[in-house]
């Protein structure tokens, strides 16, 4: 099936479906990249014959292998352990570590392809990795956790280092899972470096780590709106999917800056709060005693809450910020939010529109911020602990929050200004993953062809 206008492009493209047959979501990640890239296979000669392009969809090294843990009651179980180390061109390998029955190989590697071109966007020195299991951690103990933790790094920590490769968390690997994880990792290198970031403040965690991902959405949303439709976020009706970290972080930042946030999901369905989310009631039920999105309404009067979460894409809103997971958001929830009004979509979660949604959203002129722009918020505060536990020093919540605002600006405009030199101007998609791509690319050329 033909898409491309560059027979080259096409080449490249139909070399990366025969190696990674079976790998859908890899696939759809490559090629919406690839799509973005015509105007620079054009512009740029020097950089096909460098061979960059066909090089970048192939990652560096790819690690899988076996996690053995036992359980409460005494049984040995066996899980999937992976680690893509895609791109080190402008600095080490970095990006989170997910976990979550579905991940695999496909999961992976598209996540690690897309970190490329967001570590790039952030300005910061960063390359592109990510990692995970397909270990399960709803319904676990604590104890599960960090023997499961612990049995994973045994196996990661001989890949990985403050200078080599620096994982965080993504989902299910947060605050808790990182300190199993960093303690395990200091038992066994004998070191205490910045080897993960999202660490807790009393052993090198950066503050603003855990609000930087949901925060930085909104510095985002805010500057879209204000340069592309003098809008602004005061008095918006917002619908956020998910719960989890980005969920509740978008919905605080969106509050303070004068939204209305009326829904959030989880897997299983989603609350709709017409009266606008009470967000210590979701952080209690969710951060306290991680238990599920539902309860809400036990507690809130005047909240539903349906089943399915698919659904929440019915809700009139002004403002959706899909922060679940990868293509939670389809065609057809796309054209409902058209119908009912949305002026503008940004992605807090990893590739959440499908291919049809985002196509949707561009033919109706709704705003549209793609995740490796809108979400980089939270790798850009990790690079930013990474700096700060190389100085062994720490900046104040307001010094990191104002860095972290500078960043997503930047983005925005970098974007923009890559969507407008080459043609197509206020398409933020071609335009993040072509400035992303650029800085990489100069550096993977200068470097020369040796891997
Ligand atoms: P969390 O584990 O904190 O929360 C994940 C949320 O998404 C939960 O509400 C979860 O519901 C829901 N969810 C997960 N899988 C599915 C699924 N298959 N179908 C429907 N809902 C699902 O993760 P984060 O908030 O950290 O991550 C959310 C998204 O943001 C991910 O795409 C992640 O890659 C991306 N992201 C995260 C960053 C970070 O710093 N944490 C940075 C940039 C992007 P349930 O509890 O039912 O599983
Ligand atoms: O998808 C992402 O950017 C993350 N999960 C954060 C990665 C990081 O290294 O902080």
């Amino acid at each position: 099936m033909s898409s491309f206008k560059s027979a080259y492009l096409q080449g490249v493209y139909d070399t990366v479906c025969k190696r990674n047959a079976g790998e859908p979501e890899f696939l759809q990640a490559v090629k919406e990249v690839l799509e973005s890239f015509e105007p620079v296979v054009e512009r740029r000669p020097d950089l096909v014959e460098a061979g960059i392009i066909d090089r970048i969809v192939e990652p560096e090294r790819f690690i899988q292998f076996r996690v053995s843990w036992v359980d409460d009651q005494g049984k040995v179980q066996v899980n999937r352990g992976f680690r893509v180390q895609f791109n080190s061109a402008i600095g080490p390998y970095k990006g989170g570590l997910r976990l979550h029955p579905s991940v695999c190989a496909s999961v992976i590697k598209f996540l690690g392809f897309e970190q490329i071109f967001k570590n790039s966007l952030t300005g910061l020195p960063m390359g592109g990795g990510k990692g995970g299991s397909d270990f399960d951690p709803k319904g676990k103990s604590d104890g599960e956790i960090m023997r499961f933790c612990q049995s994973f790094m045994t196996e990661l920590y001989r890949h990985i280092g403050p200078d080599t490769d620096v994982p965080a968390g993504d989902i299910g690997v947060g605050a808790r899972e990182i300190g199993y994880l960093f303690g395990q990792y200091k038992r066994l290198a004998n070191e205490f470096t910045g080897v993960l970031t999202g660490k807790g403040l009393t052993y090198g965690g950066s503050l603003v780590r855990t609000q930087a991902t949901g925060y930085g959405l909104l510095y985002f949303t805010r500057e879209m709106l204000a340069n592309m439709k003098k809008e602004t976020l005061e008095g918006k009706t917002v619908v956020i999917s998910g719960s989890g970290n980005v969920a509740i972080y978008a919905t605080e930042k969106a509050q303070q800056l004068g939204a209305k946030v009326v829904a959030l999901s989880d897997s299983n369905g989603y609350i709709y709060d017409p009266a606008g989310i009470k967000l210590d009631v979701v952080k209690q039920i969710k951060e306290v005693e991680r238990a599920r999105i539902k309860e809400y309404v036990s507690r809130v009067s005047g909240a539903e809450y349906h089943e399915g979460c698919k659904g929440i894409w019915t809700i009139k809103c002004d403002v959706a910020l899909p922060c679940a997971t990868q293509n939670e958001l389809d065609g057809e929830a796309a054209q409902t939010l058209i119908k009912n009004g949305v002026i503008a979509v940004a992605e807090g979660a990893n590739m959440p529109s499908t291919p049809d949604a985002v196509e949707a959203f561009q033919k109706a002129g709704v705003l549209f911020g793609p995740a490796k722009a809108a979400n980089a918020g939270g790798v850009a505060t990790s690079g930013l602990e990474m700096c700060q536990n190389s100085m062994r020093y720490s900046w104040s919540f307001e010094e990191v929050d104002k860095k972290l605002e500078d960043i997503m600006t930047n983005i925005f405009h970098n974007a923009y200004n890559a969507s407008k030199e080459f043609g197509d101007e206020g398409n933020l998609v071609m335009g993040a993953n072509i400035a992303g791509f650029l800085k990489v690319a100069d550096a993977m050329k200068w470097q020369g062809v040796a891997y």
